[in-house]
This record gives structure tokens, C-alpha cells and sequence, in this order.
């Protein structure tokens, strides 16, 4: 009996996206789901909590989670963005590790394929920015063949891919790649679902990527947006009042100069994307507030979503 397109058996399973921050993992993301669901920036440390997105096609379905960059931070907010991301590779069916192949191995890098070469689950090593040359894949490559000790081509359960995130290159292929290795099953998520992110973390991100826009150095770091207020107001308009943290009253001010400057701009663009994303017209208030060390604070954390 041959067997008809119903018989055919599909797959479904969790891949994690993980690496060092400013990889590109984000902008993977977005590429693999033709979507936005996660914000991106030129600075480390984007992302702070994970971020899925759901990827269909006949072939099944794969639930991509895209995890905090890995660095050495050691305030409450960096031991929860770490222990998001290192969670993840704990439940998933396969992980990739991404890099950026333009920029050199270093000790965070190490410490990286440390933990990941333990694990037992197939890993992608996904070579990004190979639009700049990857000129340092090859540091890569002997990192993983150094940690188990064998080459990479004799490493179990181990693909090589190269990528570019930004310009879509070899998308495709890695698909292929994860399918081929993911378990049968059904979908976890309706068909038309994207991501899960809660709306008002959505909310939240999209305004501090528009601020992470216009700030340089060390403030971006200390900015966090919470969403106070989303309310309905007038024939089809949102009313929503975000409070703009930062630690320190210096950053206050280099914030408010910054947002009076660019405020127009800024609020413009979040406007936008606000617009998109609730499907309504936006009416967005900012306000900027200094509470000393809010990435050391649990009950501030907690309530920006950054649950330990
Ligand atoms: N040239 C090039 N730039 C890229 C590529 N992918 C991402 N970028 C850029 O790299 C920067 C960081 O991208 P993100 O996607 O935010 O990186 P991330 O790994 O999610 O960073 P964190 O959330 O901070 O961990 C942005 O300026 C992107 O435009 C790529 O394939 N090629
Ligand atoms: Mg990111």
C-alpha cells in the first residue's frame, strides 16, 4: 500500500538559539519566522529573557527559542539572563550554538562550548556574519574540536552551517538540517501562531529597542522600560504610559536630554510598531524615573517580567 500525505509522519521539537551576546541570534529569529518577534541592536545584552517563535511548514513544526547573550555579568538581572538561557538547552531537542565568525574566540566563548559539549542533544554550529568574511571560523572550529577531542567532522550528533542572519543566507539549508534531526510528532502550537511573548513585554521591548537606538555606552544597560498603564481612550486609540528606568540620576539626565531630543523620532518609531502590533492607533506617554541598582532589585525584576 503506498502511503498517502496524511500517513506521512511529522516532526516537532525545541531548538535553542544560544551564544555570546550581539551574535545575531535575534535577527536569526526574526529571518527563520519572516517576522519581528524579538528585539535587535547594535549593543550586547538585547535580549533579557526568552523569546520564542514557531516556524510551520508541511514538514512539521519547530519552536525556536531565542535566549539572552551569554556573558560574565554578575548582577541579579545578568545570573537570570544566564540561567534563562543555559535553561533552555536543558529542555531542548537541539541547540544552536551560535557565533560570529567575523570576531575572535575568547574566554566567554570557551566557557560556552564548556557547558554545551556535555550535553547530548544534536548542536548546530552556526557560523553567523559570514557576510563579513568569516575570516575566524576556523577558531571556532578548532574550540570545539580542543573541548572534544576530536575533529569536528568526527563529532557525534554535530553539524557545521554557515549563516547570515541579516541577509537571510542559508536559511533554508538549516532548516533542512533541524528537521532531519528533530523527533515525530505533532504541533505544540496552532498553526498560525507566532510567538508567546506576553503584550506587555512585547510593549516593553519594542520602546527600550527604539531607545537602545539613540544611547551609547554604559546607560544602555541600566534602561529598563515598564509598561504602567494600557488603556483603551477615546473610538480606537490605546493609551499606554511606559516609565523609563535607569540607575543612576546622571543616566536621568542623559536620558531625558536624549528623549526631548529625539523624543519626536523615538516615539514616533515605537508608535508605529506599536501600531502594527496592537492594530490600533497608539497614544504612547514616557516617563524617565532613577531607581538605584534596579538589576539588583528581585521585586523590580519580577515585575519587568525577569522572573528568577
Ligand atoms: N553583518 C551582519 N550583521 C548581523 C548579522 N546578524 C545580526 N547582525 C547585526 O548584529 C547586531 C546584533 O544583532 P542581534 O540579533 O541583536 O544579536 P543577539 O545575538 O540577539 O544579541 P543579544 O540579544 O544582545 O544577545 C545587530 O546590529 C545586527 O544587525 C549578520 O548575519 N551579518
Ligand atoms: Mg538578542
Amino acid at each position: 500500500m503506498t502511503k498517502t500525505k496524511q500517513d506521512k509522519k511529522i516532526r516537532c521539537g525545541t531548538v535553542a538559539i544560544v551564544g555570546r551576546p550581539n551574535v545575531g541570534k535575534s535577527t536569526l529569529l526574526n529571518a527563520i519566522v519572516k517576522e519581528k518577534v524579538a528585539i535587535v541592536s547594535k549593543i550586547p545584552q538585547t535580549t533579557r529573557q526568552q523569546i520564542r517563535g514557531i516556524y510551520n511548514d508541511e514538514r512539521g513544526q519547530i519552536i525556536f527559542v531565542d535566549t539572552p547573550g551569554l556573558h560574565a555579568g554578575r548582577d541579579k538581572l545578568d545570573r537570570f539572563m544566564r540561567k534563562s538561557a543555559y535553561g533552555v538547552t536543558q529542555q531542548a531537542d537541539c541547540i544552536i550554538h551560535l557565533v560570529d565568525s567575523s570576531k575572535s574566540v575568547g574566554r566567554e566563548e570557551e566557557q560556552i562550548v564548556e557547558n554545551l559539549s556535555s550535553l547530548k542533544v544534536p548542536i548546530v554550529l552556526g557560523l553567523n556574519k559570514i557576510d563579513l568574511k568569516g575570516e575566524r571560523v576556523a577558531q571556532y572550529l578548532e574550540l570545539w574540536e580542543r573541548l572534544k577531542g576530536v575533529p569536528v567532522q568526527k563529532i557525534k550528533n554535530f553539524t557545521l552551517i554557515a549563516l547570515s542572519g541579516l541577509q537571510g543566507k542559508n536559511i533554508d539549508e538549516l532548516l533542512d538540517v533541524l528537521f532531519a534531526v528533530l523527533p515525530e510528532g505533532p504541533r505544540l502550537y496552532p498553526e498560525d501562531a507566532l510567538t508567546d511573548t506576553p503584550q506587555r513585554m512585547a510593549i516593553a521591548d519594542i520602546i527600550r529597542e527604539k531607545l537602545l537606538g539613540v544611547l551609547r555606552q554604559e546607560v544602555p544597560h541600566s534602561v529598563a522600560v515598564v509598561i504602567e498603564n494600557i488603556q483603551p481612550r477615546r473610538k480606537k486609540t490605546i493609551y499606554i504610559q511606559a516609565l523609563i528606568l535607569v540607575e543612576r540620576d546622571s543616566q536621568k539626565t542623559i536620558v531625558i536630554g536624549k528623549i526631548a531630543k529625539l523624543l519626536k523620532e523615538i516615539g514616533q518609531q515605537a508608535r508605529l510598531e506599536l501600531e502594527n502590533l496592537l492594530e490600533s492607533k497608539v497614544f504612547l506617554e514616557l516617563r524617565v524615573k532613577t531607581k538605584k541598582d534596579w538589576r539588583d532589585n528581585d521585586e523590580l525584576l519580577l515585575e519587568m517580567g525577569y522572573h528568577q
